[in-house]
Parts: structure tokens; C-alpha cells; sequence
């Protein structure tokens, strides 16, 4: 960096002072906090995005949302090249620059870095970032942060494409990096036209499901339920009702994070909604829940989570495969026996864990994050990951897409059965947000899938039954003092606390439990799981007390 482009840096960083005593880091999902602490982490991280376009040479995402959390939260994070999540690599300097103390701090972390990676300033291609935001309102102020960051790197340029969900902005970033036009009409545009190909495809005979035929979406006051509502009218067969589309308050009472851990209606949703196929979003429209309200059970559901969605997933998807793979060989005769696997995280319910086995699917566990599940799934040729609380994709593989492509075209003149299979597949991963979790995607794949069996949302309920299971939040003083190994189903420190929870979960028939510290909260997860809900509960809240015993409680 010259001199002038050192001093453009310290002079925008002085308007971002970071507030004091406050310690950020790049968790599970970016930067989140009370939205009045974040303009200048926002003003930095957009310094980031910048020198991460610089260093890839390619288009970055940047996109600020708190996702589920409460309204007077935000937060920020960064997408990559593929569309996906900020290389684990950076995110060390992410931490380190969030904490800057002062401008000049935070220039020399900025030039060692750029050292250290060798990005120069002087490259032919300039730094472009994409910048998103939801509806929060605090959203448009640390939106402008984040320009100013941006463009505080000489000749970068950033992109506001406005107020979109998160996937919408991620799957930008990928199409602009494939040299695809990257904006909304594109993105509804692939989404509707993959949708009607699908049901275009339809077997003979497919049956009603036997459901009102309307789908009730519960739009978590955020930004998808406004984004279905106008998109909905792109769909032909399938009727959608959209409640919660933001005139309530964001993420209150509603939405899939909601639905998912209080197993209750959100609000709007009653007695009238009583066995109805609806679903939930939450705030930033990247998770997808199903649920149907029980009739005289105080607004208690049924829930279909993000394990249920990946089950029916993994089905379709291994149906089209046996269609396409009847009659061949391993590899000859130019088959391709696609490699097929499904990760979740220990937050997975083990029923779901065990039918998914039963299936012959081959399963993985990673920890929770997105990151881990997205890196993990893309080593099959197609991987199928979720995580419970309903954020996940399908992934195809590059060497997969580019042979199903090929056998496409041939099998035209073989079997109409095994043609119509790889076009299935095709529109799949065209539909599906390969970029991340898209509750929008998801939510047309669920619908296809549905008319294609028949199944009601009690048919495709009923592919097992869920362990009874119980979540707890335990604020403590330090949560990092929890280490955990095993994709998180073992706690190493602090020491002798794992084998005080195992004495715990000796105690139920098929007890299940782990702790660990959240990346977005500052608290300790508790999960439990066992053959009876007293049993989850009680489990939950013993292993609660460890927590406290072990490291005390927190202030708040
Ligand atoms: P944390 O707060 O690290 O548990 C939560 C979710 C993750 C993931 C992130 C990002 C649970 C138990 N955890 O992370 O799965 O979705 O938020 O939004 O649902
Ligand atoms: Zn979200």
C-alpha cells in the first residue's frame, strides 16, 4: 500500500471507532450482535470482502443479516467465490481485525496480512463485492458501513443488490463468478423454470396427496415471506398462501427457529390451519421447516424438521439414481455409479440417523456450522446435507453435472425411464440453491417430491418417528471453556464433565446428550435426547446443572 491509499484506510477507519470492552468473533455465521455494536466491525469486514475479491480475483458476497436472532440484533458475513462460506483460513484475520483497537492497529494487521497472502493493490482487476442486506432496520446504516469499507480499498467497487435473503445473495455471488447474470429475475427465473421442468416430469398416475392443496408459508416477518409472495405468481401448480410477510414484528412468535425448538404454531397460524401442509422460513429465509398444527392441543405441531426434509431428499434422489443405474455395471458400459451421502451435525435426531442407515445411505456427522456440513457433502458426487433446524442443500459434483449431462443426450434414443431419471436429477441441481441452504429452492423441491409420491404431510411424517428430544441454552461466565471433540458429541474440557454427562445419560434407555458452546449466542447448548419426552427433559435440564457446576453461571 502507498501512502495515499494508507491514508484513504485510516481516514475512513476513524469514522468507525469500535465500540469499547467489546470482544467480537467470527462464529458459526459471521459476526452478530446487538445491532448498535456492529457499524464498525460491518465497516471492517467490508475492508475484508474487498481484499478476499483481490485475492481470488473473483466476485465476493457481502450480506447483513442476523438471520433468526431477535430484531434489534444484526450481523455480517461473507461469502465466497463458489457462493459458499468465507474460507476457514480467514477467519482469524476476520477476529483480528474486529478487535482492532484503533486505525493504525488495524492498518498494520491489514498490511501484514496482505504481505502474507501477497495481494497487491495494483492487480488489472479491481475488488467487487456484492452486498445484501434483510429487512432489520438497522440494516441500511451498516449497510453503508460496509461501503465505506469497501471502497476504503482503492478502486474496489461494491454492488448493492439491495434487500434480498441470504441465499439469494450467495447464489449471486456464484453466478456472477460462472459468468451468469446475477440478479433477482435470474434467480426466480432458474428457481420457476427448474420447478416447471420437474413437474413436467411427473410420472403417469402421480396421486393427489390428499392435503388441501394450498401450501400455508408462515413468512417469519423477515424478508422471504415478502420475496414468496411475489415470486409465487411465477408458479403454475402449486398454490401458496403467505401469512407473516412483514407487517409483525421480525422473528417474535414466528419463524423456523421458533417452530423448530418451541414445537409450537407461530402466530397467525390456529385451530383453522388444524392438518394443513405448512411451512416456516426464518428471518433471513436460508432454513425451512414443515409443520402441521394439531387440532385442540393449544396450537402444539407436528413437526417435519430439516432431518425429515433431508430423508425425503435422499429418497427422491436415490430413486432417480436406481432408475438411471438399473441394469448396469459398476463403471462400465459408461455407467456412473454416483456416490451418494447425507452429513448432519449431532443436533440430527438419532431416528432420522438410524432410517437414513436403514436406507443404505452412507451417513457423515460434522459440527454444527454450515461450513463443515457444505465442505463435507461436497466430496460426493451428490451430497445431501441438513442441518434440524432445516438449513441444507443438495450438492452435485462438477465431474457428476458434467456426465449426467452426457448421458443425457444418449440415453434420448435408449430408455425413456433413464432419460426422464437424469433430467429429474439435472433440474434438481438447478432448483436447489448449490450455494447454500435456500428455503425458497428447498420449499418447490419439497412440493415436487410430494406430488410426485402422493404423500401427505402426515404420510411423509410417518417415514419415522422422532426420538423425543429437549434443547436448553445455559448462560455461563466464559462459554469457550467447553471443548468439544468428535463432531461435538464429546465434551474434553472442561475435564471431567463428559464423564459426569455419560453417568447422566446412563440413566434413560437410549439417552443421547452433549454440550457445546454456541457460535452465535453467547451461551452453552444443551441437547438431550431419549425414548420419552419426561425422559429428554429431565436428561436436558440434569446436564444443565453440570454445566453450572462446571463453570459457573453467567450474569445475565
Ligand atoms: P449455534 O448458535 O452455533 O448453535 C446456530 C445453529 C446452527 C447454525 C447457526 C447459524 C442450532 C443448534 N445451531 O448456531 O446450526 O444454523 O446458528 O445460523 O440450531
Ligand atoms: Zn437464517
Amino acid at each position: 500500500m502507498n501512502e495515499n491509499q494508507q491514508s484513504l484506510l485510516l481516514q475512513s477507519a476513524a469514522r468507525f471507532p469500535p465500540p469499547k470492552g467489546v470482544k467480537l468473533s467470527y462464529g458459526t455465521a459471521g459476526f452478530r450482535a446487538d445491532a448498535s455494536l456492529l457499524e464498525a466491525t460491518v465497516f471492517r469486514v467490508g475492508i475484508l470482502a474487498a481484499l478476499r475479491s483481490l485475492k481470488a480475483g473473483s466476485v465476493i458476497g457481502l450480506m447483513i443479516t442476523a438471520s433468526h436472532n431477535q430484531v434489534s440484533d444484526n450481523g455480517v458475513k461473507v461469502a465466497d467465490p463458489s457462493g459458499g462460506m468465507l474460507t476457514q483460513d480467514w477467519e482469524p484475520f476476520a477476529d483480528a481485525i474486529a478487535n482492532a483497537p484503533d486505525p493504525h492497529s488495524l492498518l498494520q494487521l491489514i498490511t501484514e496480512f496482505m504481505k502474507k497472502e501477497d495481494i497487491s493493490l495494483e492487480g488489472r482487476q479491481p475488488a467487487e463485492v456484492l452486498l445484501g442486506r434483510d429487512t432489520r432496520p438497522s440494516g441500511e446504516a451498516l449497510l453503508e458501513a460496509a461501503k465505506q469499507g469497501i471502497t476504503s480499498i482503492v478502486g474496489a467497487i461494491a454492488t448493492d443488490m439491495g434487500v434480498v435473503t441470504t441465499p439469494q445473495l450467495h447464489w449471486m455471488v456464484r453466478a456472477r463468478n460462472r459468468g451468469m447474470e446475477a440478479s433477482e429475475s435470474s434467480y426466480f427465473h432458474q428457481l420457476s423454470s427448474s420447478f416447471r421442468c420437474l413437474m413436467d416430469l411427473k410420472p403417469e398416475g402421480s396421486r393427489n396427496n390428499g392435503d388441501d392443496d394450498t401450501l400455508v408459508v408462515d413468512g417469519a416477518d423477515g424478508v422471504g415471506g415478502e420475496k414468496l409472495e411475489h415470486f409465487k405468481k411465477m408458479l403454475t401448480g402449486l398454490c401458496i398462501e403467505v401469512r407473516n410477510r412483514g407487517d409483525g414484528m421480525l422473528n417474535e412468535g414466528v419463524g423456523a427457529d421458533y417452530v423448530q425448538k418451541e414445537k409450537v404454531a407461530p402466530r397467525g397460524f390456529g385451530p383453522a390451519e388444524a392438518g394443513l401442509r405448512c411451512a416456516s422460513l426464518d428471518g433471513d429465509a436460508d432454513r425451512l421447516v414443515y409443520f402441521s398444527v394439531i387440532l385442540n392441543k393449544n396450537n402444539k405441531i407436528e413437526l417435519v424438521d430439516g432431518d425429515k426434509i433431508l430423508s425425503l431428499f435422499a429418497l427422491f434422489i436415490k430413486d432417480q439414481l436406481s432408475i438411471l443405474n438399473e441394469g448396469e455395471g459398476k463403471k462400465e458400459n459408461g455407467s456412473y455409479q454416483a456416490r451418494l451421502g447425507v452429513v448432519q451435525t449431532a443436533y440430527a435426531n438419532g431416528a432420522s440417523t438410524d432410517y437414513l442407515k436403514e436406507m443404505g445411505l452412507e451417513v457423515v456427522l460434522t459440527p454444527t456450522g454450515v461450513k463443515y456440513l457444505h465442505e463435507k457433502a461436497a466430496e460426493f458426487d451428490i451430497g445431501i446435507y441438513f442441518e434440524a433446524n432445516g438449513h441444507g442443500t443438495i450438492l452435485f459434483s462438477e465431474v457428476y453435472l458434467s456426465w449426467l449431462e452426457a448421458t443425457h443426450k444418449t440415453l434420448l434414443s435408449t430408455s425413456e425411464a433413464k432419460q426422464k431419471a437424469a433430467s429429474r436429477l439435472l433440474a434438481v441441481s438447478q432448483l436447489i440453491n448449490q450455494a447454500v441452504g435456500d428455503a425458497i429452492s428447498g420449499l418447490l423441491l419439497v412440493e415436487v417430491i410430494l406430488q410426485y409420491t402422493g404423500w401427505s404431510i402426515k404420510r411423509w411424517n410417518e417415514l419415522y418417528h422422532d426420538l423425543p428430544s429437549r434443547q436448553l441454552k445455559v448462560k455461563v461466565v466464559d462459554r469457550t471453556a467447553v471443548v468439544t471433540a468428535n463432531a461435538e458429541t464429546v465434551a474434553v474440557q472442561p475435564i471431567g464433565i463428559q464423564e459426569a454427562i455419560n453417568a447422566e445419560i446412563a440413566k434413560y434407555p437410549r439417552g443421547r446428550c452433549f454440550i457445546r458452546p454456541s457460535g452465535t449466542e453467547d451461551v452453552v447448548r444443551v441437547y438431550a435426547e431419549a425414548t420419552t419426552q419426561d425422559a429428554a427433559d429431565a436428561l436436558a435440564s440434569s446436564v444443565a446443572t453440570l454445566v453450572n457446576q462446571y463453570l459457573g453461571s453467567g450474569t445475565a
